[in-house]
């Protein structure tokens, strides 16, 4: 199926009434299990649900009105070439919302994420693009179709239009429309995550084009949903009953197993650079020397450190390059 045949599906019976100008925030997210791997590329289904924390205040703003003549696309104030991959990856999304051919847009989209933390932005941004566009067109859909909508976008996507916990349901069937996130409604105002900037330069793999080799080629790629569903289960359990230890444990060991089956793909691909495993050496030096602290890597060289509030000065002490946020600090 087509994603266009899926835009149509949900907005065919949705009342359009065109505002000037449409504007939203939406927040980037991590992943505690992630998503890796998809069972249809084309509509972004993935193999397994997920479970991510976002993290607001950090996201991206997007503001949206109808343009003359062709798209233009404003990256933190810059205007986009049409050339760029940025640009057509956002005026192709744009394509399947025009009332009619001639109708374009101008989105101007800004990143409050300190660019050099190495947090992705695509999750945040394809999610506040679905929000406008919803706020331009007065369409009022359930946060449910906004979330089918943004993972058309991007996989993650689907995960940013809430914030705290959230898991995103793989669903069965072959149109997605049960493959979307729910929030989770626990909170954890002590959960810190800590962003630990490694190396800022543009990857030689895409997450995307990583995924499907891992699909396409690992072995241990089989044992993936298994891994997922018992981490899954222990990850909700342990927000619930806020048992640090539990959620850091699980979160590490699913990240190391994703690393794992991507190490095993063909070619190999290995984000890791030395200074990734030195920062792990170091932070299970620091666990050994007893203060509770897990770290997550996404498809990159950065490592995410999860830790407690009341661990926070020896944590910063630590670690150099560190960006600390709080998740929950709005919302205890
Ligand atoms: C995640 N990642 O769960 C995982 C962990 C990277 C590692 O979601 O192809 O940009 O647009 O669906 O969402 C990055 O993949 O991929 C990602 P597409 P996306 O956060």
């Amino acid at each position: 199926m087509k994603k266009q045949h899926v835009v149509d599906l949900i907005l065919k019976t949705t009342r359009s009434d065109l505002k000037n100008a449409g504007s939203a925030f939406a927040p980037i997210n991590i992943a505690l299990c992630k998503y890796w791997g998809k069972r249809d590329t084309e509509l972004n289904l993935p193999v397994t649900p997920s479970l991510s924390v976002s993290l607001q205040p950090l996201g991206t703003t997007t503001h949206i009105t109808i343009a003359g003549g062709q798209d233009q696309v404003y990256l933190n104030g810059e205007c986009k070439d049409s050339s760029s991959e940025f640009y057509k990856r956002i005026s192709l999304f744009l394509s399947m919302f025009r009332p009619d051919a001639d109708t374009f847009f101008t989105v101007r989209t800004e990143n409050n994420v300190p660019t050099a933390a190495g947090l992705a932005s695509s999750a945040s941004g394809f999610a506040a693009l679905v929000f406008a566009l919803n706020d331009l067109f007065s369409w009022d859909l359930s946060r449910r179709y906004l979330s089918v909508l943004a993972r058309l976008g991007s996989g993650s996507a689907c995960r940013s239009v809430y914030q705290g916990f959230v898991k995103w349901r793989q669903g069965e069937l072959s149109n997605g429309s049960d493959s979307y996130a729910e929030a989770l409604n626990y909170t954890w105002p002590d959960l810190r995550i800590g962003v630990i900037e490694i190396a800022t330069s543009e990857k030689c793999t895409s997450s995307r084009d990583a995924m499907k080799r891992t699909v396409d080629t690992s072995i241990l790629y089989h044992a993936w949903p298994d891994k997922v569903e018992r981490d899954m289960n222990l990850l909700i359990d342990a927000i619930k009953a806020r048992d640090f230890e539990v959620l850091g444990r699980v979160s590490e060991s699913n990240a190391l197993a994703m690393h794992a089956t991507m190490m095993d793909s063909w070619p190999p691909v290995i984000y890791w650079v030395p200074e990734t495993v030195k920062t792990i050496h170091k932070i299970q030096e620091m666990r050994h020397s007893g203060i509770p602290i897990y770290f997550t890597i996404d498809a990159g060289p950065n490592i995410k450190i999860l830790f407690l509030a009341e661990h926070e000065q020896q944590v910063r002490q630590s670690c150099s390059a560190l960006t600390v946020l709080s998740p929950f600090a709005m919302n205890p």
